[in-house]
């Protein structure tokens, strides 16, 4: 018997299942291979364009103080027809720097890199603000997990579930936050790709066990038992000071945290998996592979790269690939593709 999981199919509803949620816890491709990681580098050409701003859309004043005879609903952000996904009034919809926290400032002045349609209503929290996957990296990401069924762990306000929507079949969107899985849906309906989407409010680990309890009755198919393709994992890095890097264990600085020739303010500290939430990254891998060995995993740009390589340890006959995200002359992250997603073991995927 599968696991029960819920599918979020209307706000009341979803409202009823957040409260019971409460206890879950380019340029060319260039490549180069170190320690058995290859290492590629995409390159998404983003400017953030000046963008024509919503200022009416939000708690715009009325002139007209007379009462009115019956309370007039406030449209939301997504207007008519799709009343039943909008967020509007869950966070704030930021127009203008002035209303924006200091510690989000620099998150708002990239918007449009996160969301090319912000400015149309798409909505973040906190930690959506400083998690989301920035859309052109998302959409490359997307377009190498193209598949028919992918998993998408920690789906925060959406950024890579709507990319998927684009590439993929189907997409199981799961997060523990309810406020964020509202968003995430929310964004995708601007998107139109809400239908596309299955928004489930889980804990990506009681999910993953809960497939495992499914039973193998030797006749079962992919009709009966919901084949997932790929499992993409952009888990929390453990906020934004993920750059200040996590303590490791006697290791040695890889090649990608070398200091640079010019000195550059763009040395970090590495990031250990160990940082990774909701358990070790490494755990957190194999939780993944157990479901499909077909794994993308988004890494911060400091990640200890001897340690992505000990994540495949176990056969040394496969090769992981680490792509670089360029967003101009930033490096904004990493993502690693494991089993049939990496470049020369296309022919496993079906594995
Ligand atoms: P960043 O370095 O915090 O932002 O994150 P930025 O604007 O590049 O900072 P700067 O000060 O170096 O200019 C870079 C990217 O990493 C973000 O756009 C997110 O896509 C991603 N990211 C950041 N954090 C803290 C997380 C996280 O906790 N989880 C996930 N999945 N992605 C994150
Ligand atoms: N890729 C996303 C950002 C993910 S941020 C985007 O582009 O928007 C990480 C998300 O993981 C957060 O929203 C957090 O609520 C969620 N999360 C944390 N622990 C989780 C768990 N155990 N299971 C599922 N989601 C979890």
């Amino acid at each position: 018997m599968v696991k029960r999981k819920t599918a979020i199919t209307g706000l009341s509803r979803f409202l009823a299942e957040a409260t019971k949620s409460s206890e879950l816890e380019s340029h060319p491709p260039e490549s180069a291979v170190e320690n058995g990681v290859q290492v590629t580098t995409a390159a998404s050409e983003v400017e953030v364009a000046a963008s024509e701003e919503l200022k009416h859309r939000v708690d715009a004043p009325s002139a007209d103080t007379r009462p009115a005879k019956k309370p007039r609903l406030q449209a939301g952000l997504l207007g008519e027809g799709l009343e039943k996904y909008d967020a509007t009034g869950l966070v704030p919809f930021y127009t203008d720097p002035s209303q924006v926290p200091e510690h989000l400032q620099k998150y708002f002045f990239q918007r449009e890199r996160y969301f090319s349609k912000y400015s149309s209503g798409c909505l973040l929290d906190e930690e959506g603000w400083y998690s989301v996957t920035p859309e052109r990296v998302a959409d490359q990401i997307a377009e190498r997990c193209r598949c028919d069924v992918i998993l998408d762990a920690f789906c925060g306000v959406g950024g890579n579930a709507i990319a998927f929507a684009r590439t993929c079949e189907r997409v199981i969107a799961l997060d523990v936050s309810p406020i964020r899985l509202a968003l995430a849906r929310h964004n995708a309906a601007l998107y139109g790709v809400q239908d596309r989407i299955e928004f489930v409010l889980a804990d990506f680990l009681s999910f993953a066990r809960g497939l495992q309890t499914i039973p193998r009755t030797g006749t079962e198919t992919n009709a009966t038992r919901r084949k997932i393709d790929v499992v993409f994992l952009s888990p929390p890095w453990g906020g934004p000071s993920y750059i200040a890097g996590s303590p490791l264990k006697g290791q040695a600085p890889s090649s990608a945290q070398a200091v640079p020739e010019d000195g550059g303010d763009d040395t970090h500290a590495e990031f250990g998996l160990s940082s990774i939430r909701p358990i070790h990254g490494h755990d957190l891998f194999k939780v993944a592979r157990n479901i499909t060995r077909n794994v993308a995993y988004f890494l911060p740009r400091n990640t200890n790269l001897d340690e992505i390589s000990q994540l495949i340890a176990d056969d040394p006959a496969e090769k992981v690939e680490v792509e670089e995200e360029w967003m101009g002359s930033k490096l904004k992250a990493l993502t690693c593709y494991f089993g049939g997603l990496a470049s020369g073991q296309e022919a496993t995927f079906d594995d």
